[in-house]
């Protein structure tokens, strides 16, 4: 396929204005008649043909200004109509076109889920419904007719308001529903949903006083799993106004949940549809990361009303503009609703942990591509997540409330348009008289910087002098990077565990507490230091860079224990325990004994005692780096299993050494009503974290204490928490308790996703055969992406021991799946395919076999276009 490349945009010759759709749905024979409203731009010479993109289409009528046009006039395939001349004057294209929505195991247009009718339209599945400008600056005004048995769909929903409904004449067993969208939109937005559905239902009344009608819709008998959802989306719209001054417009405000969806959700206007992962949950079946995500999920589909649907892109290598944007705005949705401090640490530990990666293999991109072959394949952790740090960066160049005034700015001045990233800056240098043109190269390049800094202190001179430097490592495609500006947020901290003044700065613009980087070499100086100072940099994680700034692992201990920044004092601690990792990672490859260091031991068992912390943040400063943060970490020449074994040990030890403190704060824990709130849930986060511990020590009760918790859990956190620990930790008890746990969630599909998951994540020799008998089991779904993901995609991305194992049979199990999935559903198998992306990370043996499996998908026939572009990169 050929490459889609940004510096070839132009706008269509023509655009359509109104779209009326009248679909007549049946599971195997939907028929689409659409009517379209078309002009001739003035920059178009009358008679340029109009091509219209289709995708696997049946035409069954076509007329113009509704006369049939002759056959001579245009030229149709299932992906293309062109018309030859059409009229110069604006008119009326009629389209009839056919299609088998219980053929569509894509997911991707028109499709069934559990016999529900859904849409995903985002990006390109407009298409697959009927010929169209189905790119997202073409704005139209839509009306849905939508017309199916009632027997088999009672519930007609469409964008917009819902402007009549009722009995179709003549046909006793049809009805129909039309909706009215008034705000002209992108295709990608459109969605429709026919089905047996119940729905809760509540009510928000915006600033101005306009009452909205909110209805959540699920398979009958999930209505009291809706509940967190319902206050979620409540709670973002009175945020959206308070924070960000946006307002709902329309009078409903409709949310579906699907169980098959191959991403998390869709925020088509006025009716989103959702991954039912992101909407469903109660105390048996939901953990408190699912109440978390459902809160985030349901507030960025929220968001996007303004930052994507209000105004949206140009084109898709604008995706930042939306994605990048609302994930920031999602992301401050949840500090407020929880702890800063927490939900940065989280956001942060997920920035490396999939988009660092992701910037340092054959993957990377820059956060505005600059040319894709398939779009579906760059709604990545880059575009997503990267692109709110950028978002986040620009917000502490300009102060807060330069940012405001920014984002009110492009709310005023770009509603109802299709943008770019330009437009959108240009409104923050307008606003705050600041050049970011420097800036906007976050945008264009690829890769994480390294940001270099070597401090030296002369106590006669007073002064403390930083060599800093900042470099990319080159990329396929970017052999050479230029220096970005670079927020650096930092803190000089005295020995009293103060931070320390200064009297001025040479060498960088400092503006409050943050030193703005802009060149490959710096040299920074500070004057009137008044003592050697522990020095914090990147506070709040300021800017997504690889920060070396070599430390003793006593300054980082002063450090976790005393830097007035929560992030920092997280870091410090992980820092420390990643460098102690590392030693321990090469005296496993040295086959020599593994001991632990005790100043980790020490660290960690401070933070443990230290009641004046809140528990979530303990939590989180108690858990150690992952096997994969680890292999980043390392590099080249990764051996997964000395990963897992200096992990293994570290636990162990951290176990064993603080075994007193671990059961009085296993003891602590708190009994009474659930409540899915965040103070509640990390108590409940520490608490297990402390088991975790306990449960790898060498406390001869240990088996016992996990068994039991998991027997008396009355929520899923708590219950998931110890089956985790009973099957990755190879425990007695281990297969009863997840019989027992399958037994009482066999009806729940989401609470045995879980199932699958703590299986597959198991970093155990035996586990491949395990996963191999559960792609065979009566429950697993081939065709339902989040069974998929809960297997096999868990098996390849959340056990790097296993699925790395050195005689390649997980890469080459993994490679099986992918092939089987593609013909079926490839937007899902691409993203499975990702997972090889740090191949040549691996020592030879492994990376040789994970090359094999790779090749072995290339060579494949009738790979999808998803799955040729990712497997061509990654052996790029
Ligand atoms: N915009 C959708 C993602 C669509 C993905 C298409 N492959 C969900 C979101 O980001 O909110
Ligand atoms: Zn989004």
């Amino acid at each position: 396929a050929p490459a889609i490349r940004l510096e070839d945009y132009s706008p269509a010759p023509y655009t359509i204005e109104a779209v009326a759709l009248d679909m007549q749905l049946a599971p195997k024979a939907t028929q689409v008649h659409a009517r379209l409203t078309i002009r001739r731009l003035t920059d178009t010479l009358p008679g340029t043909p109009l091509v219209l993109d289709g995708g696997g289409l049946e035409l069954t009528s076509l007329s113009v200004n509704g006369v049939a046009i002759p056959v001579e006039s245009y030229t149709v395939t299932p992906d293309k109509l062109e018309l030859l001349s059409p009229p110069s004057e604006p008119f009326e294209l009629e389209i009839g076109t056919r299609i088998d929505p219980d053929a569509n195991t894509q997911l991707e247009g028109l499709y069934r889920s559990s016999g529900t009718y859904c849409t995903q339209c985002e990006a390109e599945g407009f298409r697959r419904i009927t010929y169209f400008l189905d790119r997202p600056d073409v704005l139209a005004v839509y009306t849905t007719r939508i017309e199916a048995r009632k027997s088999e769909a009672p519930i007609l929903l469409g964008n917009g308001n819902p402007v009549e409904s009722g009995p179709v004449p003549d046909k006793p067993e049809r009805h129909f529903a039309i909706w009215h969208d008034p705000h002209p939109k992108p295709s990608y937005l459109f969605a429709m949903v026919a089905g047996d559905l119940a729905h809760v239902a509540d009510s928000f009344t915006t600033r101005s006083g306009r009452n909205v009608d909110l209805k959540i819709y699920v398979e009958h008998g999930r209505e009291d799993k809706c509940d967190w959802a319902m206050d979620s989306l409540k709670r973002s719209m009175r945020w959206d106004e308070e924070v960000f001054g946006c307002e709902y417009d329309l009078d409903v405000f409709n949310i579906v949940a699907v169980s098959d969806f191959n991403m998390g959700a869709m925020e088509n206007k006025g009716l989103n549809i959702f991954n039912d992962k992101y909407v469903l949950a109660d105390q048996d079946t939901a953990t408190d990361q699912d109440y978390a995500n459902i809160e985030a999920v349901i507030a960025h589909e929220y968001f996007h009303n303004w930052t994507g649907n209000r105004i949206t892109c140009r084109d898709w290598f604008q995706l930042c503009l939306k994605e990048g944007l609302t994930v920031f705005r999602d992301q401050e949705f949840s500090s407020d609703m929880r702890s800063r401090a927490v939900k940065r640490i989280s956001d942060v530990r997920l920035l490396k942990s999939h988009q660092f990666p992701e910037d340092a293999g054959p993957l990377a991109h820059p956060v505005r591509p600059r040319k894709y072959t398939e779009i579906n394949n760059f709604y990545t952790a880059t575009v997503y997540e990267k692109g709110a740090e950028v978002v986040r960066m620009l917000k502490t160049l300009v102060g807060a409330d330069g940012f405001k005034a920014g984002t009110d700015l492009y709310f005023q001045r770009h509603d109802g348009e299709a943008t770019t990233i330009e437009a959108f800056l240009a409104c923050f240098a307008e606003v705050s008289g600041q050049d970011l043109s420097h800036f906007a190269l976050w945008y264009e390049q690829a890769g994480t910087p390294l940001v270099e800094v070597e401090s030296s202190y002369d106590a006669t001179a007073q002064s403390l002098t930083l060599q800093i430097s900042q470099e990319i490592a080159p990329l396929p495609g970017q052999a050479d990077s230029k220096p970005a500006v670079i927020p650096i947020r930092f803190g000089l901290i005295g020995s009293d565990g103060a931070d320390m003044s200064f009297d001025k700065v040479e060498g960088a613009e400092v503006r409050q507490d943050c030193l703005i980087l802009s060149q490959r070499r710096q040299t920074v100086r500070f004057s009137g230091v008044s003592e050697r100072p522990a020095l914090s940099l990147l506070r709040g994680f300021s800017a997504p860079v690889k920060l070396h700034a070599p430390e003793k692992d006593q300054d980082l201990a002063f450090r976790a224990a005393h830097d007035s920044d929560p992030f920092n004092r997280w870091q410090a601690s992980q820092t420390l325990a990643t460098q102690s990792l590392l030693r321990l990672v090469r005296a496993a490859e040295a086959g020599e004994e593994l001991v632990a260091d005790s100043v980790v031991l020490d660290v960690f068992g401070s933070i443990l005692s230290d009641g004046s912390l809140d528990p979530a943040f303990r939590a989180l400063s108690l858990q150690l780096p992952g096997e994969a943060d680890l292999a980043r970490e390392i590099g080249k020449n990764v051996d997964p299993t000395a990963v897992l074994k200096a992990r293994d040990a570290l636990r162990a030890a951290l176990g064993s050494t603080h075994m007193d403190l671990l059961r009085a704060a296993l003891s602590q824990r708190e009994s009474g009503p659930f409540d899915p709130g965040a103070e509640a849930a990390g108590k409940r986060a520490l608490a297990n974290q402390a088991l975790a511990y306990f449960a790898a020590s060498d406390a001869s009760d240990a088996a016992l204490i996990v068994n039991d918790l998991f027997d008396r859990a009355d929520n899923m956190t708590d219950r998931l928490a110890a089956l985790t620990l009973l099957v990755h930790g190879d425990l007695p008890g281990a297969q009863a308790a997840l019989e027992a746990f399958r037994n009482r969630h066999e009806t729940s599909s989401l609470a045995l996703d879980k199932w699958f998951m703590v299986q597959a994540t198991a970093p155990l020799s035996s586990t491949l055969e395990t996963v191999r008998d559960l792609a065979g089991h009566r429950l697993f779904d081939e065709n339902n992406p989040n069974r998929v993901r809960s297997l096999v995609h868990a098996f390849a991305t959340g056990n790097p021991s296993q699925f790395g194992r050195p005689d390649g049979a997980g890469f080459s199990f993994v490679a099986d799946h992918v092939l089987a999935l593609d013909a079926r559903n490839p937007q899902v198998a691409a993203r499975l395919l990702t997972c090889f992306r740090s191949w040549r990370a691996y020592e030879a043996q492994r990376s040789s076999h994970a090359e094999a499996a790779l090749q072995r998908i290339s060579e494949a026939e009738n790979l999808s276009r998803d799955s040729r572009d990712i497997v061509d990169r990654c052996l790029q």
